[in-house]
């Protein structure tokens, strides 16, 4: 195998890796493409455009944007600048972004037209904030005064020669969110993008040079990233972007309208399509090969989404702060309802609580060693010492390894509920469970659904005197959209005269777990 070269700029790496592509597609998104060429000629010009705006190597631009053809151009652009984009979730809260920006202490933000709004909420709730030009992708008419054309900015740019970066120099970041606190930036390196297409893009997924790529799970994920950019760009692949959201539907669409050879997706994903009526037919796509992350993939799926399109899905889990897949099932030796084994690259290890491997077929905290580690936590010692150790990085998740090898999921070490692929925080939806006029109290489990997949249920009391009828469930769930990133909202709720504690007053979730059925 190779080694990562010490001198790396990850977009100059991959301009250079598809030189001879000039007239390839690179990128599809059904309203532009990109060839191979464009797409280098546009990622030196949004390079140049950042320098022209003044805005220097190291410093931070916020990426809000849904994934068109301009996603990769920015985010390529302004690594090529040794500008480093924070790309971030566009399905999050103003008080997400207003404190991302604070954080971040971004420069620019570049953000889709229908996110404006948004960005300017938080801009205006934001005490200090750095951001001095609003950069508009596609807008949708004359843009107000003050806002950037993304188009106008990259035509009107000269090219910049791709800065001289280290692959141990910061890149780009992502952010995470924890159980409780406020969300975390992960600084990752032009190195780590170049070790997860080495790693797992190229010999597990087996992304070739004449695949066609579709990701469900967007770029700003840290699966899409790699799945959607990373992988397809390292071997020059064409890939379909898509900006909608990832419904049965859409996903069809673009299944049997670009016939893409590889597909990316989430177990919940995979469930609805299986159980969708527009189920395509076998002979109406042309998927090779499946990757599937974010939550466990429950064996009957896989094998009943294997027996319709004759096509196998790779399991594997990753992480934001190991940037992707770290363990997967493998081509040739998958065994539905386990996550495989440890990609080679990187090592796993069970531990106990005392820090002590486990035996085969013991519950353990799963930890990694492996060289797409994130360097940090930005600002944040005490929670990158936490997931941090040395060369190895605490998961968060529970495992089994069978004595064959394989590893097997078995829920998290913190509250977190991971709901089709994202984290939800029970703390959070609970907090705001609590703060409606009718809760007297709220706690959230995750639990199973029918195809086994993990739903937040919500236990909620309500106070002396409310009457709950047929509106108190939904307005509930309204609720919370208001008050969180949609996503996080409980899809059922169970209304009971009081939640079981102990005789110190907490609430006991496994009593919770026991009883319920989403
Ligand atoms: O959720 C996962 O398993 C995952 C996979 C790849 C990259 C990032 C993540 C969180």
């Amino acid at each position: 195998m190779e080694t990562c070269p010490a001198r790396l700029n990850f977009a100059d790496h991959l301009v250079r890796l598809n030189a001879g592509r000039a007239s390839k597609a690179a990128y599809i998104d059904g309203e532009r493409s990109l060839s191979y060429a464009e797409l280098a000629q546009r990622i030196a010009r949004f390079a140049g455009a950042l320098r022209g705006l003044g805005i220097h190597r190291e410093e931070r631009v916020l990426l809000l944007m849904h994934d068109t053809t301009d996603w990769p151009v920015a985010f390529l652009g302004a690594l090529q600048a040794g500008v480093v984009p924070v790309a971030v979730n566009t399905l999050l809260t103003v008080e997400d972004y207003a404190y991302m920006i604070e954080n971040s202490r971004c420069q620019a933000a570049i953000l889709s037209a229908p996110l404006l709004g948004t960005l300017q909420a938080a801009l205006a709730r934001t005490a200090r904030h750095e951001v001095r030009h609003v950069v508009i992708s596609r807008p949708e008419g004359p843009l107000a005064e003050g806002l950037l054309d993304f188009d106008a900015l990259v035509e009107g740019a000269p090219a910049l020669p791709a800065a001289d970066t280290q692959a141990d120099e910061i890149a780009f970041w992502l952010y995470s969110s924890g159980s409780t606190g406020q969300p975390k930036g992960v600084v990752h390196t032009h190195g780590n993008l170049w070790h997860t297409a080495e790693l797992y893009g190229k010999p597990i997924l087996g992304v070739r040079e004449d695949d066609v790529v579709f990701s469900a799970a967007k770029l700003f994920f840290a699966y899409g990233l790699g799945n959607g950019l990373t992988f397809p760009l390292s071997v020059g692949a064409t890939t379909i972007l898509m900006k909608d959201r990832p419904t049965p539907d859409a996903v069809f669409e673009r299944l049997t309208r670009y016939r893409p050879t590889v597909f990316c997706g989430v177990p919940t994903l995979f469930a609805s399509m299986l159980a969708s009526p527009h189920l395509p037919a076998r002979e109406q796509v042309a998927m090779r090969i499946c990757a599937s992350a974010g939550e466990a993939l429950p064996r009957e799926l896989g094998e009943r989404y294997t027996q319709h399109f004759g096509c196998p899905i790779l399991d594997g889990i990753g992480s934001t702060e190991m940037l992707h897949i770290f363990l997967s099932n493998q081509p040739g030796g998958i065994r539905y309802g386990t996550t495989g084994k440890p990609v080679p690259g990187y090592e796993v290890e069970l531990r106990d609580e005392a820090g002590a491997a486990v035996p085969p077929g013991t519950i353990g905290d799963l930890y990694i060693k492996g060289p797409s580690a994130a360097l940090m936590y930005w600002n944040n010692r005490d929670k990158s010492r936490d997931i941090y150790r040395g060369a190895w990085l605490k998961s968060g998740d529970k495992y089994t390894c069978d004595a064959d090898g394989y590893y097997t999921y078995a829920g998290r070490s913190d509250d977190m509920i991971k709901v089709s692929g994202q984290y939800v925080s029970p703390v959070e939806v609970e907090s705001v469970l609590a703060r409606h006029p009718s809760v007297l109290e709220a706690a959230v489990i995750g639990a199973p659904d029918a195809d086994g997949l993990t739903k937040t249920v919500a236990y909620v009391v309500l106070r002396p005197g409310v009457v709950q009828d047929e509106r108190t469930e939904p307005e509930l769930k309204d609720f919370v959209k208001r008050n969180l990133a949609p996503f996080k909202y409980p899809r059922s709720i169970c209304f009971l005269d009081e939640l079981p504690k102990t005789a110190t007053g907490k609430i006991q979730r496994f009593r919770l777990r026991q009883q319920c059925e989403v």
